[in-house]
């Protein structure tokens, strides 16, 4: 691998924002294409955090302060993206439910779907239903991804995928759910088209659920 990837990839593990940022601008300078600094040093380096997370080495805040690094550097490289017209990996509208404002674990999700190359359109929290709705109207989503922390709001992911069925979006529209007290018990209950217990396997579960894993 080249030497600057490696060094980003290495940032990105440890969490150094700063340095991950100096590493994209020396791989712009150095001529690595966009889509390469993306894929083999960003990329990369997030799915290994997810790796790390999954075997008990890494716990939630090492993996938000990485994320937080790959976020710096995804950034600056976003203009050479679009310039490059490199295509997201699919995109995905965010959000959790009506009624409920924890949000760490729903950021969390977002920035490693970002970090796997997601586009994503984060609706922020206490989303009603038809918010959910329109944004699959306008945005062309691929997957809608919700997030809910009480029991007294679970079933308000329900009423969301309920509302999708009514609008004759639930066919164009993959639909996961996540949050501490859901389960996949709970996820098929709804309807849901996945579950994942944390924010590494949303990330697996949506590539595979777009067929990119
Ligand atoms: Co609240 N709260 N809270 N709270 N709060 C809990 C959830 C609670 C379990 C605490 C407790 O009593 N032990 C309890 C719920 C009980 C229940 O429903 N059975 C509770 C309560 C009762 C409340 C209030 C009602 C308290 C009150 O006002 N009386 C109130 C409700 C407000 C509201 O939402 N309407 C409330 C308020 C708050 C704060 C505002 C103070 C704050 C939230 C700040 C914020 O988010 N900006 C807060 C916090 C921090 C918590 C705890 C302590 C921590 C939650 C958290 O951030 N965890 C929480 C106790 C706990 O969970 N142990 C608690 C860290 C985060 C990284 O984990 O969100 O689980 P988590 O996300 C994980 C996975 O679940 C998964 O990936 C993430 C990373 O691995 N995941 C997904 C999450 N979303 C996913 C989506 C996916 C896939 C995976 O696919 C789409």
């Amino acid at each position: 691998m080249d030497p600057i990837l490696e060094a980003m990839r290495e940032d990105v593990l440890d969490g150094d924002q700063e340095s991950v940022e100096d590493n994209v601008q020396a791989a712009l300078a150095a001529d690595i294409p966009a889509g390469t600094i993306l894929t083999e040093g960003l990329i990369a380096a997030m799915r290994e955090v997810g790796e790390l997370f999954e075997e008990g080495e890494y716990f939630v805040p090492e993996m938000l302060i990485a994320a937080r690094a790959m976020k710096g550097g995804l950034q600056l490289l976003k203009p050479h993206l679009v310039a490059a017209d490199v295509q997201p990996a699919g995109r995905i509208i965010a959000g959790t439910v009506q009624g409920d404002l924890h949000d760490i674990g729903k950021n969390l999700v977002c920035m490693m779907l970002e970090g796997a190359g997601f586009e994503i359109i984060d609706l922020g929290t206490d989303v009603p239903p038809e918010k959910f709705v329109e944004a699959a109207q306008h945005e062309q989503a691929d997957i809608i991804a919700m997030s809910a922390l009480l029991t007294t709001t679970m079933p308000n992911m329900k009423h969301v995928i309920s509302a999708l069925e009514t609008a004759e979006l639930r066919q164009s529209v993959k639909v996961i759910v996540g949050g501490a007290p859901v389960t996949q018990t709970f996820a098929e209950s709804i309807g849901a088209d996945g579950y994942a217990p944390d924010a590494s396997r949303a990330t697996a579960l949506a590539q595979s659920l777009l067929g990119l894993a």
